[in-house]
Protein backbone atom coordinates (compact mmCIF):
# COMPACT_ATOMS: atom_id res chain seq x y z
CA UNK A 1 0.00 0.00 0.00
CA UNK A 2 1.39 3.40 -0.49
CA UNK A 3 0.50 6.68 1.26
CA UNK A 4 1.01 9.67 0.22
CA UNK A 5 0.42 13.18 1.44
CA UNK A 6 -1.74 16.37 -0.21
CA UNK A 7 -1.58 19.74 1.04
CA UNK A 8 -5.68 20.56 -0.02
CA UNK A 9 -9.48 19.89 0.10
CA UNK A 10 -10.45 16.74 0.51
CA UNK A 11 -14.17 17.42 -1.65
CA UNK A 12 -11.84 17.60 -4.41
CA UNK A 13 -9.91 14.03 -4.30
CA UNK A 14 -10.74 12.09 -7.05
CA UNK A 15 -10.48 8.55 -4.85
CA UNK A 16 -13.49 5.76 -4.32
CA UNK A 17 -13.85 6.42 -0.42
CA UNK A 18 -13.33 10.16 1.29
CA UNK A 19 -13.11 9.83 5.07
CA UNK A 20 -15.18 12.20 7.45
CA UNK A 21 -14.27 13.45 10.63
CA UNK A 22 -17.94 13.03 11.39
CA UNK A 23 -19.77 13.32 15.15
CA UNK A 24 -21.59 10.43 16.88
CA UNK A 25 -25.05 12.17 15.80
CA UNK A 26 -24.27 11.58 11.77
CA UNK A 27 -26.15 14.82 11.09
CA UNK A 28 -23.55 17.25 9.85
CA UNK A 29 -21.13 19.53 12.06
CA UNK A 30 -18.62 22.37 11.25
CA UNK A 31 -14.95 21.90 9.48
CA UNK A 32 -14.33 18.29 7.12
CA UNK A 33 -17.95 17.15 7.77
CA UNK A 34 -19.32 20.27 7.31
CA UNK A 35 -17.42 20.47 3.83
CA UNK A 36 -18.75 17.33 2.49
CA UNK A 37 -22.03 17.79 3.11
CA UNK A 38 -22.04 21.14 1.54
CA UNK A 39 -20.10 19.91 -1.52
CA UNK A 40 -21.74 16.05 -1.54
CA UNK A 41 -25.35 17.75 -1.38
CA UNK A 42 -28.61 16.42 0.59
CA UNK A 43 -28.04 12.42 -0.22
CA UNK A 44 -25.44 11.97 2.19
CA UNK A 45 -27.93 13.42 5.27
CA UNK A 46 -30.23 11.26 3.87
CA UNK A 47 -28.53 8.11 3.73
CA UNK A 48 -27.30 9.33 7.14
CA UNK A 49 -30.54 10.32 8.46
CA UNK A 50 -31.61 6.35 7.46
CA UNK A 51 -28.74 5.17 9.07
CA UNK A 52 -29.73 7.23 12.30
CA UNK A 53 -33.27 5.73 12.09
CA UNK A 54 -32.16 2.22 11.71
CA UNK A 55 -28.95 0.48 13.04
CA UNK A 56 -27.44 3.26 14.66
CA UNK A 57 -30.39 4.97 16.85
CA UNK A 58 -28.24 6.10 19.55
CA UNK A 59 -25.33 7.15 16.76
CA UNK A 60 -22.12 5.97 16.02
CA UNK A 61 -19.63 5.16 18.47
CA UNK A 62 -16.20 7.02 19.00
CA UNK A 63 -13.98 4.94 16.92
CA UNK A 64 -16.37 3.46 14.65
CA UNK A 65 -16.71 4.06 11.02
CA UNK A 66 -20.12 3.37 8.78
CA UNK A 67 -20.16 3.99 4.82
CA UNK A 68 -22.99 6.62 2.68
CA UNK A 69 -22.92 7.63 -0.85
CA UNK A 70 -20.75 10.29 -1.62
CA UNK A 71 -23.12 12.30 -3.48
CA UNK A 72 -22.08 14.73 -5.79
CA UNK A 73 -18.71 14.34 -4.76
CA UNK A 74 -16.02 13.29 -7.07
CA UNK A 75 -15.69 9.90 -5.33
CA UNK A 76 -18.09 6.56 -4.73
CA UNK A 77 -18.39 6.73 -1.73
CA UNK A 78 -18.15 8.60 2.16
CA UNK A 79 -17.10 6.81 5.08
CA UNK A 80 -17.68 8.68 8.27
CA UNK A 81 -16.18 8.20 11.42
CA UNK A 82 -15.91 9.50 14.93
CA UNK A 83 -13.40 10.87 16.30
CA UNK A 84 -12.37 11.18 20.13
CA UNK A 85 -12.53 14.84 21.80
CA UNK A 86 -8.45 15.45 23.05
CA UNK A 87 -7.90 15.16 26.33
CA UNK A 88 -5.12 15.78 28.60
CA UNK A 89 -6.08 13.68 31.53
CA UNK A 90 -7.52 10.64 29.56
CA UNK A 91 -5.22 8.82 26.74
CA UNK A 92 -7.68 7.98 23.47
CA UNK A 93 -5.10 7.41 21.29
CA UNK A 94 -6.85 3.72 20.87
CA UNK A 95 -9.84 5.31 19.81
CA UNK A 96 -8.25 7.69 17.19
CA UNK A 97 -6.25 4.81 16.00
CA UNK A 98 -9.29 2.82 15.50
CA UNK A 99 -11.42 5.48 13.41
CA UNK A 100 -8.25 4.71 10.87
CA UNK A 101 -8.52 0.95 11.10
CA UNK A 102 -12.41 1.42 11.17
CA UNK A 103 -12.44 3.02 8.17
CA UNK A 104 -9.83 0.71 6.17
CA UNK A 105 -11.93 -2.29 7.09
CA UNK A 106 -15.12 -0.45 6.29
CA UNK A 107 -13.16 0.35 2.48
CA UNK A 108 -12.13 -3.25 1.81
CA UNK A 109 -15.66 -4.25 2.84
CA UNK A 110 -16.91 -2.08 -0.20
CA UNK A 111 -13.94 -2.88 -2.62
CA UNK A 112 -12.44 0.77 -2.49
CA UNK A 113 -9.04 0.94 -3.78
CA UNK A 114 -8.13 4.45 -2.76
CA UNK A 115 -8.94 6.05 -0.15
CA UNK A 116 -8.36 9.94 1.31
CA UNK A 117 -8.13 10.44 4.85
CA UNK A 118 -8.42 13.63 6.99
CA UNK A 119 -6.01 14.63 9.69
CA UNK A 120 -9.23 13.34 12.27
CA UNK A 121 -9.84 15.21 15.58
CA UNK A 122 -7.18 17.41 14.76
CA UNK A 123 -9.38 20.28 14.48
CA UNK A 124 -12.49 20.98 16.65
CA UNK A 125 -11.84 18.10 18.42
CA UNK A 126 -8.19 19.86 19.87
CA UNK A 127 -5.78 16.70 19.26
CA UNK A 128 -2.52 18.09 18.80
CA UNK A 129 -1.13 17.71 15.07
CA UNK A 130 1.78 15.45 15.89
CA UNK A 131 0.15 13.14 17.82
CA UNK A 132 -2.53 12.80 15.31
CA UNK A 133 -0.04 12.34 12.78
CA UNK A 134 2.02 10.06 14.49
CA UNK A 135 -1.28 7.89 14.92
CA UNK A 136 -2.68 8.54 11.65
CA UNK A 137 0.44 7.04 9.82
CA UNK A 138 1.38 4.19 12.29
CA UNK A 139 -1.75 2.54 12.12
CA UNK A 140 -2.60 3.26 8.56
CA UNK A 141 0.87 1.77 7.98
CA UNK A 142 0.36 -1.41 10.07
CA UNK A 143 -3.26 -2.13 9.22
CA UNK A 144 -3.59 -5.05 6.96
CA UNK A 145 -5.76 -4.19 3.63
CA UNK A 146 -6.82 -4.38 0.60
CA UNK A 147 -6.74 -0.70 -0.38
CA UNK A 148 -3.92 0.42 -2.63
CA UNK A 149 -3.72 4.08 -2.40
CA UNK A 150 -3.90 6.03 0.68
CA UNK A 151 -4.03 9.62 0.74
CA UNK A 152 -3.99 12.20 3.79
CA UNK A 153 -5.67 15.27 2.30
CA UNK A 154 -4.22 17.86 4.82
CA UNK A 155 -5.93 21.32 4.78
CA UNK A 156 -2.50 23.56 5.53
CA UNK A 157 1.15 23.64 5.22
CA UNK A 158 1.23 23.59 9.22
CA UNK A 159 -0.10 19.92 8.59
CA UNK A 160 1.20 19.21 6.15
CA UNK A 161 4.59 19.37 7.12
CA UNK A 162 4.08 17.84 10.74
CA UNK A 163 2.76 15.13 8.49
CA UNK A 164 5.72 14.55 6.22
CA UNK A 165 8.20 14.94 9.07
CA UNK A 166 6.60 12.03 11.09
CA UNK A 167 6.29 10.12 7.55
CA UNK A 168 9.91 10.53 6.99
CA UNK A 169 10.25 9.19 10.57
CA UNK A 170 8.81 5.78 10.03
CA UNK A 171 10.73 2.91 10.10
CA UNK A 172 10.79 1.57 5.97
CA UNK A 173 8.09 -1.08 4.96
CA UNK A 174 9.84 -4.85 4.64
N1 LIG B 1 -10.24 19.27 3.72
C1 LIG B 1 -9.23 18.72 4.42
N2 LIG B 1 -9.00 18.99 5.72
C2 LIG B 1 -9.83 19.87 6.34
C3 LIG B 1 -10.93 20.49 5.67
C4 LIG B 1 -11.11 20.15 4.29
N3 LIG B 1 -12.12 20.68 3.57
N4 LIG B 1 -11.57 21.29 6.56
C5 LIG B 1 -10.90 21.20 7.73
N5 LIG B 1 -9.86 20.35 7.61
P1 LIG B 1 -12.34 18.96 11.92
P2 LIG B 1 -12.42 17.02 14.15
C6 LIG B 1 -8.87 19.90 8.61
O1 LIG B 1 -12.63 20.09 12.84
O2 LIG B 1 -11.32 17.73 14.84
C7 LIG B 1 -17.27 18.75 13.10
O3 LIG B 1 -18.15 19.73 13.58
C8 LIG B 1 -8.74 20.71 9.88
O4 LIG B 1 -7.83 21.80 9.68
O5 LIG B 1 -13.04 18.91 10.62
O6 LIG B 1 -12.36 15.51 14.04
C9 LIG B 1 -17.81 17.35 13.26
O7 LIG B 1 -19.22 17.31 13.05
C10 LIG B 1 -8.21 19.69 10.86
O8 LIG B 1 -6.80 19.56 10.76
O9 LIG B 1 -12.63 17.51 12.62
C11 LIG B 1 -17.47 17.05 14.68
O10 LIG B 1 -18.39 17.60 15.58
C12 LIG B 1 -8.82 18.36 10.39
O11 LIG B 1 -9.30 18.62 9.06
C13 LIG B 1 -16.12 17.71 14.86
O12 LIG B 1 -16.10 18.77 13.89
C14 LIG B 1 -10.00 17.87 11.25
O13 LIG B 1 -10.77 18.98 11.69
C15 LIG B 1 -14.98 16.80 14.55
O14 LIG B 1 -13.77 17.44 14.87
Amino acid sequence: MGIRLVLGDITEQRVDAVVNAANSSLLGGGGVDGAIHRRGGPEILAECRALRAGRYGNGLPTGRAVATTAGRLPARWVIHTVGPVHSAGHDRSALLASCYAESLRVADELGARSVAFPAISTGIYGWPMDDGARIALTTVRNTPTDVRDVRFVLFDTRAYAVFAEVLDGLPRQS
